[in-house]
């Protein structure tokens, strides 16, 4: 069996997807991810221009030789461009291998260690009453994981509250050029106590609790923070500090039992080695779609293992339902498992375009039978939605410096 030809589509049903495709000579046929959020076009030329001409030909089958031929090969190796582009080809590969099987992806990973894969939800409220409603409707439908995100009073916008936008799945910063965000560690410790001492009042002790801090702290301050929630029992608190040092994350781990989380926006396993193995962290959550595929993952899951660290992979509205099934079958199956992030199945138009067999229920979501991914992408859908250039905002301080977003 040989590879065919090799797909590239970017379609924008709210946001901008980027969806790889490859076909065999046999006619079996992958999909994999390779969105980067206001970078997407970078990767669609490096797939198109790089990677694809070397692969046509090759044998699908060798999902390995293929991702050290990308990594390796390139002698340019890491990077967001780079790896999304390999993490999609990789996803792809899986998906045939599992089709060509007749089974599943997580059975060739080695079979379910768990029934279905825990889930977390989020409640993003413009005040703490509305905040905690939204939380409270949530536990309600069966969530056991909430991620509480409040506007902060005195900015004009808050990371993770909606703002100006009408739903999660809307486009953010569909302008010409990044919008800008105000940013006040300030005014952030002012309400942060406040929002978690009332949850647990509303919520009681029978929910998990989460809270992500987008970088925004130095790491002296996201120490402190860690110390103030110790009271409120937090499943994780995330991002709470900028870690291009990874020893940022032994200062948090010195003054506060807090458990955090971190690795969104990581590349590949050397962006966590030092912070697993100094057990500096509790949950890695790289994605599949930004960590080199599921071929990564697997060797992250495995080595976090080794240091008690658990995995928590990134599932926000701008990575595209390819990436969230990849994600079903590691969670499914890796011994280490912690916990999905979850915000929704997607808008109608997303739905017209993606169609999947997972099921979510009481704040678990169970991954169906069908070989492969059990995905499909509906290019003629896909075509109605062409891409639309967007931007993640930028922050500054109150005084315009440049913060991190
Ligand atoms: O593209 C960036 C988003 O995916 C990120 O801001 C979302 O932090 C995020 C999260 O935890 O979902
Ligand atoms: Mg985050």
């Amino acid at each position: 069996m040989k590879i065919k030809h090799i797909q590239v589509f970017v379609c924008c049903p709210g946001r901008n997807f980027v969806t790889v495709k490859i076909t065999t000579d046999s006619g079996v046929s992958g999909l994999g991810d390779a969105t980067l959020n206001g970078r997407e076009m970078a990767v669609v030329a490096y797939l198109e221009e790089h990677v694809a001409p070397c692969l046509v030909g090759r044998d699908p089958q060798s999902i390995e030789d293929i991702w050290q031929y990308l990594y390796k090969g390139a002698y340019w190796r890491r990077g967001p461009v780079t790896m999304a582009a390999i993490a999609a080809i990789d996803m792809a590969l899986w998906d045939i291998k599992g089709k060509i099987a007749g089974l599943p992806v997580y059975q060739l990973l080695g079979g379910k260690s768990r029934k279905g894969v825990n889930l977390y939800a989020h409640a993003n409220g413009e005040s703490i009453e509305d905040t905690l409603d939204k939380a409270a409707e949530l536990k309600d439908q069966g969530f056991k994981a909430i991620r509480l995100q409040s506007a902060i009073p005195g900015l004009p916008v808050t990371y993770g509250v909606l703002g100006d936008k009408k739903d999660y799945f809307e486009l953010q910063g569909n302008r010409p050029l990044p919008p800008e965000e105000v940013w006040s560690t300030q005014k952030y410790f002012a309400l942060i106590a406040d929002l978690f001492a009332q949850a647990r009042d509303k919520l009681g002790t029978d929910v998990h609790l989460l809270h992500d801090v987008h970088n925004r702290l130095t790491p002296i301050e996201a120490a402190k923070l860690g110390k103030i929630l110790e009271p409120f029992d937090l499943l994780f608190l995330e991002d709470p500090c900028m870690a291009e040092n990874q020893d940022s994350l032994s200062v948090v781990r010195t003054h506060a039992t807090t458990p955090l989380a971190i690795g969104e926006s990581y590349n590949t396993i050397h962006d966590c080695r030092e912070m697993i193995q100094n057990r500096w962290i509790d949950y890695i959550r790289t994605a599949a779609t930004h960590a080199g595929g599921i071929t990564a993952m697997r060797r992250i899951a495995d080595f976090a293992s080794l240091f008690d660290v658990k995995t928590a992979p990134h599932g926000a509205p701008d990575l595209s339902p390819v990436c969230f099934a990849a994600h079903m079958h590691l969670d499914i199956w890796a011994p280490n498992f912690g916990i999905q992030e979850y915000v929704g199945e997607g808008n109608a138009e997303s739905l017209q375009i993606f169609k999947h067999d997972i099921k979510v229920k009481d704040g678990m979501a169970f991954v169906g039978d069908a070989p492969g991914l059990g995905i499909e992408f509906d290019e003629k859908a896909a075509a109605k939605y062409p891409y639309n250039r967007s931007y993640l905002p930028v922050s500054r301080l109150e005084d315009g410096t440049v913060w991190h977003w």
